[in-house]
């Protein structure tokens, strides 16, 4: 399949950059607490994934989760009111950036690298039970592949032939830890041979690259035949959290990833190159983008925050 481009994958891309941009600016005042790791660079794989998922099918993510809480279709205002910990967040703003969850949705996410693998594994062996069509898909980084819960995950799924995707969001580094200097294979997708999965690496950068890919391991696990497993190589654009120093990586090779690799500048030649779209028209779906993300922002952050004596709510079920 070779679909694309689309305004709607710019569209979508464009949402994830303005969604996290906002969240930049809970940073300096403390309205958000703790690591914020936004997906500034790695939107392109949100936008590619959204094409694919259906309401029952469940994603579970990481630490680096908006945009994959965006392309589940999880609503924008509680996601950002959560991350802004307010009482009118998806999770009354006890579970902040990294632990959002929606059983609207399916999705949730999780601070523990590597424990979204295993998480998705319960989602695929649950549809197995029930007998439905619907597929998990588990996301990890390249810093979560090395873990015993990605190994113990397809093996079973590889087993059992369950309906599991595990993306892996190849950004190159695991905090200041390159890939190459932890990983005994060339590239992740390689390893989908030890566990009989469906095996592909693709350009995490282009959305329809990654649509045609996701859409292919989407179906092959929908269909039956087993897990997948799907590299989507990347660049993370800023440090591993914000306040990271990030003096791991030399400034040349920062300077290149944002000239060379942002998704969103690729896109744009790629729309005006096929005739989708001009520049200018671009300029303005960008432009009302940022307003409505900023007219949004204004808005949660004049929500209520939970009350002290309220923080141990809601950790169990609760009557109503
Ligand atoms: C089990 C566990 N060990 C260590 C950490 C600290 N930690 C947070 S993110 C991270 C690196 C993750 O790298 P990767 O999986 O490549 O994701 P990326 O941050 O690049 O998106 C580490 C080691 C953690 N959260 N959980």
């Amino acid at each position: 399949m070779n679909t694309g481009p689309t305004l709607e994958r710019f569209r979508r891309m464009l949402e994830m950059r303005h969604f996290d941009e906002a969240c930049l600016e809970g940073v300096p005042g403390f309205e958000i607490h703790g690591e914020l790791h936004t997906g500034i660079g790695q939107e392109a794989i949100g936008a590619g994934m959204a094409e694919s998922l259906r309401p029952g099918d469940a994603v579970v993510s990481t630490h680096r989760n908006h945009y994959h809480a965006l392309a589940k279709g999880v609503a924008l205002r509680p996601l950002l009111a959560e991350i802004f910990e307010k009482e009118t967040g998806l999770c009354r703003g006890r579970g902040g950036h990294m632990h959002p969850f929606d059983p609207a949705t399916n999705f949730s996410a999780t601070g523990i690298v590597g424990a979204s693998l295993p998480v998705a594994l319960g989602y695929a062996y649950a549809y197995r039970l029930r007998g439905t069509d619907d597929v998990a898909i588990g996301v990890t980084g390249d810093g979560g592949v090395n873990t015993g819960g990605f190994h113990e995950t397809l093996n079973m799924a590889g087993a059992w032939k369950l309906p599991l995707v595990v993306l892996v969001e190849n950004n190159l580094y695991g905090i200041s830890v390159p890939i190459e200097a932890v990983s005994a294979t060339a590239t992740l997708a390689e390893r989908a041979a030890a566990y009989g999965a469906w095996g592909r690496k693709v350009d995490g950068t282009d959305p329809d690259t990654v649509a045609d890919a996701f859409a292919e391991a989407v179906t092959h696990a929908r269909s039956g035949r087993g897990p997948a497993l799907l590299e989507a190589t990347c660049f993370r654009f800023r440090g591993h959290f914000e306040g990271d120093h990030d003096n791991y990586r030399p400034r040349e090779e920062k300077q290149r990833i944002r000239r060379d690799h942002d998704p969103l500048t690729l896109y744009r030649a790629k729309l005006t190159a096929a005739g989708v779209a001009d520049q200018a028209t671009l300029d303005a779906l960008a432009a009302q983008g940022k307003a409505a993300m900023a007219a949004l922002l204004a808005e949660v952050r004049a929500d209520a925050q939970p009350e002290a004596a309220g923080a141990l709510r809601y950790r169990f079920v609760e009557e109503a």
